[in-house]
């Protein structure tokens, strides 16, 4: 018997009493599926594709745009625009927000999404993905423009979050509030099969995913907590930890639920906002997920998710991944 399908999964949650999972969410967790075949068709001809390589051109977050996080970025707008489940979208690539032509209905959700993140990774075959975020449109939306302000919503007020990642296998990681499920692109057939879930982050693997070269941005409890992990050669814990960095946030969260671990992008101590990582379309998703998954996600002293947004691309600070190991942290913070 063949794993079962997205679409399955996807019906059958939508079957269920109380459904997380409306016909118009499911709608469009299938449509985001569907794009994100798409993309890793064309991310997968690299060279041959002309798709590698930079525009010459910056995002609104200063970054040189690479020719897929267009492309990428094209693909999801195009593919979700016209099924009548959206009311607006934004984008990492976007400056604001991409609001539902006239000529097709609006839908209920808003989706925000970070079309390629990791594309420095791109040009040299390594992991990059696609990650999503979906709310609930304020109701009042249905009869006015949608605005900026209506994406500005916390994180716990998400309705499913996910991630598509393009390596050796390309898998979609999803969860619509009931757990985290994991498919692969069976290629073959085109379908995306349920390969495991619900997802628990496996305690106890001490492996840390940390930039070093950031050392001088991080806090005095940030210091303590990786000193005492990472490079050490004394104390209780020498020589029991492990670094990976990816450069890819999506391929490091899928390593941290899958084995464990723990994930951490500090802010920049010394000027307070000044942080890498996209509060909305980067860490509320994955915190949606590692929270989903057992784990816990903070901003280096409070939970993200509860983070009340200010700006469509605000930045912030993350640490998520095992429990014990944020706890750690904070046993450091409030020390
Ligand atoms: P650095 C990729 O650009 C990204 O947003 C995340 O995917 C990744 O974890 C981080 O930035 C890498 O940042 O400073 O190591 O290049």
């Amino acid at each position: 018997m063949q794993p079962i399908t997205l679409t399955r999964f996807l019906i059958e949650q939508q079957r269920r009493e109380n459904s997380a999972c409306p016909a118009e969410l499911r709608l469009l967790i299938e449509t985001v599926a569907r794009a994100c075949k798409t993309v890793t068709h064309a991310i997968s001809k690299g060279a041959l594709g002309d798709v590698l390589g930079s525009l010459g051109s910056e995002n609104v977050q200063g970054e040189v745009q690479k020719k897929l996080d267009v492309i990428a970025n094209e693909i999801l707008l195009d593919a979700n625009e016209w099924g009548g489940h959206l009311a607006a979208m934004a984008s990492e690539e976007m400056e604001t927000i991409h609001r539902i032509p006239n000529r097709y209905p609006k839908g209920e959700y808003l989706m925000l999404f970070d079309p390629i993140d990791g594309s420095s990774n791109i040009d040299v075959d390594l992991s990059v993905g696609t990650i999503f975020s979906v709310l609930r449109a304020p109701e009042d939306a249905s009869g006015r423009d949608v605005t900026e302000e209506d994406f500005l919503q916390p994180g716990t007020e998400q309705v499913a979050a996910g991630y598509a990642i393009y390596g050796p296998q390309t898998l979609l990681v999803l969860s619509l509030g009931d757990g985290v499920y994991e498919f692969t692109l069976d290629r073959e057939m085109g379908a995306w099969r349920m390969t495991d879930g619900p997802l628990k982050i496996p305690s106890g693997n001490r492996e840390v995913a940390i930039n070093m070269a950031r050392r001088a941005q991080w806090s005095p409890a940030i210091r303590r907590y990786i000193d005492e992990r990472v490079g050490c050669e004394s104390g209780p814990l020498a020589g029991e930890y492990n670094m990976r960095w990816t450069g890819s946030m999506v391929a490091d969260i899928h390593r941290i639920l899958k084995r464990g671990g723990v994930f951490l992008y500090p802010a920049d101590h010394r000027s307070p906002g000044k942080a890498r990582l996209r509060l909305l379309y980067e860490a509320n998703p994955m915190s949606y997920l590692i929270e989903q998954a057992g784990g816990k996600a903070i901003d280096g002293r409070e939970r993200i998710m509860e983070a009340q947004p200010i700006g469509l691309h605000q930045r912030i600070g993350v640490a998520l991944g095992d429990p014990h190991e944020v706890d750690a942290l904070l046993d450091h913070v409030v020390a």
